[in-house]
């Protein structure tokens, strides 16, 4: 796999992470979460794929980001020197990305694979209002240089809420692409809580960031800046040796014609201001850092970014746990229904099978005939006597239908059970829809293909257990003569202590009756108590083979089967399964190149 296209690797994992963040906005309570996706989707298709597929030409991206009329159309007029961007006082004005670019430079970059996802290149300018998913691209007409050189600067819409699913996602995109950010806050709203957080995971995923303060009057711009450092850029990840640091700029509140003269009467603005992003926006330099920090934020947080599943995750073990609960049921209903009164009556054949072959053979027989007569009163009285105390059994259902009545109320407990969480999760509704759409019979057809070859293996076990109990002694003629010679010892001692007892007087013929009675049943004893262990040996197979064919089985079935015919959880687990994998192997194409 690891000759693997990078193409294909980056359009797989873009689609998976794509795949996750839809599954998020489908949660309300995930939008950041899925604003995250987006942006790690973003960095695969417009900062990796790119690179693999050996775009080292493409020119710097700039994006410059922030809260809603922050001030970031006029920063954008900054960086390029001139009042192009639409600068408006409505508060969230611009709605789409707008590239600006050198008059004569390449837009060749824009035509990548995936590049900004979604969004369309308009082919004719339009105002920056215009709210679609589309970017366009304008050139500036100016001739005065601009010390940034070639580099692309973006204007992006605002992201005041994670919410805003329709422009946010537009916004993520360039915020991926760029190789500096440029973060925009006005004296009055740069500690909001969305814009804030949209800083932390820039910074986070290893974008330079160069941060603008807009609009407050000249004399405060210290304690503005101060304050941002204290209360927003100390809560900022730590920045490790291998991310710049994040210098902070403050541009006053600036007169209209100042704004409407950026390389003139701002000029003193806006030069530290392109100083900080001429040292971030160093070409030498600058995309590889953006390259390897993408791929070191999916490498790390690829475990965080799939955790949005965690809720997903629980549910779904949640199922396997009632699934496999249940089939205990179902296990110890089989046991107590079916085995416990089940006398397996093939082992009370194999017992008088067994107490006749220890009788004597040939020349023997007669002796052995004799003794039998002479039990014939015990024997008899016996019977009389387990009649009496013996109930009649009860009559044992047939093993078939305790195993389909325990899986009927497996099914209604698993029913019942999904119906009654069905709010909790989603992955309880499709269940319980499923329930209602052929799940019950699609389980029932695996029930009883599993139960028809349990049967089949089942009572040729039985037979075979049955037969055991005497083949063995057959097949050992040394063994068979040792017992059947003990048996006719105890015979012969039990009629001697007959003759001890009574001596040549008629007691003796009663004292025979009943100590060759004796000595028979010390035999039965043995030979039942051997006959009994075979017995439930075999009750503890059935039980055994029960669960390992039936239950066990068709439990692993019901526990998969949320997660199968291309169902949502199908597609969870598989991109689960494949993203941190794939962005393992993207990390060991892009290495070498990285090194190089
Ligand atoms: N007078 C004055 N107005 C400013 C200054 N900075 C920004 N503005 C005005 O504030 C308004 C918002 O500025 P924009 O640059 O459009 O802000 P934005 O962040 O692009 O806003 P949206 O695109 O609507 O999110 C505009 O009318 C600007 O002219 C300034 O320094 N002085
Ligand atoms: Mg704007």
């Amino acid at each position: 796999m690891d000759a693997a296209d990078p193409r294909q690797l980056v359009s797989l994992l873009a689609s998976d992470l794509a795949w996750l963040e839809d599954h998020c906005r489908r949660q309300a309570a995930l939008a950041r979460e899925a604003g995250q996706l987006r942006l790690a989707a973003a960095l695969v298709r417009n900062v990796v794929g790119p690179f693999l597929d050996g775009g080292a030409s493409t020119p710097l991206h700039v994006a410059v980001v922030g809260g809603a009329g922050a001030g970031k159309s006029t920063v954008v007029n900054f960086l390029v020197g001139a009042p192009v961007a639409e600068a408006n006082p409505q508060a969230g004005y611009t709605r789409h990305p707008t590239a600006y670019l050198p008059a004569n430079a390449s837009s060749g970059w824009s035509g990548h694979l995936g590049f900004l996802g979604s969004l369309r290149k308009l082919d004719q300018p339009a105002p920056a209002d215009r709210d679609e998913d589309v970017y366009q691209v304008r050139r500036l007409a100016g001739s005065s240089p601009n010390p940034l050189g070639d580099v692309v600067v973006w204007d992006c819409p605002d992201m005041t809420t994670w919410a805003a699913g329709g422009y946010v996602p537009r916004l993520l995109e360039v915020a991926a692409l760029a190789d500096v950010v440029v973060y925009v806050a006005s004296d009055e709203r740069y500690n909001d809580e969305v814009p804030t957080q949209f800083l932390h995971l820039l910074v986070r995923a290893g974008k330079a960031v160069v941060v603008v303060l807009t609009k407050m009057a000249d004399a405060q711009t210290g304690r503005i800046v101060e304050h941002f450092e204290a209360e927003v850029m100390n809560r900022l990840p730590k920045a490790d040796s291998g991310r710049p640091a994040t210098p902070v700029l403050a541009i006053p509140y600036l007169p209209p014609d100042a704004l409407a003269d950026p390389t003139g009467k701002a000029a003193v603005y806006r030069i530290p201001l392109i100083n900080q992003v001429m040292v971030l926006a160093d070409p030498a330099t600058a995309r590889k850092r953006t390259v390897d920090h993408a791929l070191q934020y999916l490498s790390t947080s690829g475990g965080e970014l799939l955790d949005v599943a965690r809720q997903d995750l629980a549910a779904m073990d949640a199922w396997r746990g009632l699934v496999q609960a249940s089939r205990q049921e179902f296990d110890e209903r089989y046991r107590t229904e079916f085995l416990n009164g089940e006398g397996f009556r093939r082992f009370d054949e194999a017992r008088d099978r067994l107490l006749d072959l220890l009788e004597l053979p040939g020349a023997g027989r007669a002796f052995a005939m004799t003794l039998f007569v002479l039990r014939l009163p015990y024997r008899g009285l016996r019977s009389v006597v387990e009649k009496a105390l013996t109930r009649p059994a009860a009559v044992n259902v047939g093993e078939a239908q305790v195993l389909e009545d325990a899986f009927r109320a497996w099914m209604d407990q698993l029913r019942a059970e999904a119906i009654r969480r069905a709010d909790s999760h989603p992955l309880w509704r499709h269940v319980a829809v499923g329930f209602n759409a052929g799940l019950t019979e699609a389980a029932g057809d695996q029930f009883h293909s599993l139960l028809r070859s349990y049967q089949l293996s089942s009572a040729e076990e039985i037979e075979a257990a049955a037969r055991a109990v005497t083949a063995g002694l057959e097949q050992k003629p040394a063994v068979l003569a040792i017992l059947r010679g003990g048996k006719l010892v105890l015979d012969l001692v039990a009629i001697g202590l007959a003759f001890w007892a009574g001596g040549l007087d008629w007691p003796t013929i009663i004292y025979i009756f009943l100590f060759v009675s004796a000595a028979h049943q010390v035999v039965e004893l043995f030979v039942r108590q051997y006959v009994e262990g075979r017995r439930s040996a075999i009750r503890k197979r059935k039980i055994a083979t029960v669960s390992q064919a039936v239950s066990g089985p068709m439990a692993d079935w019901l526990a998969r089967w949320p997660a199968t015919g291309g169902s949502a959880y199908e597609k969870l687990q598989g991109a689960l399964r494949r993203v941190p994998d794939t962005i393992a192997q993207l990390r060991r194409l892009a290495d070498p190149r990285l090194r190089a």
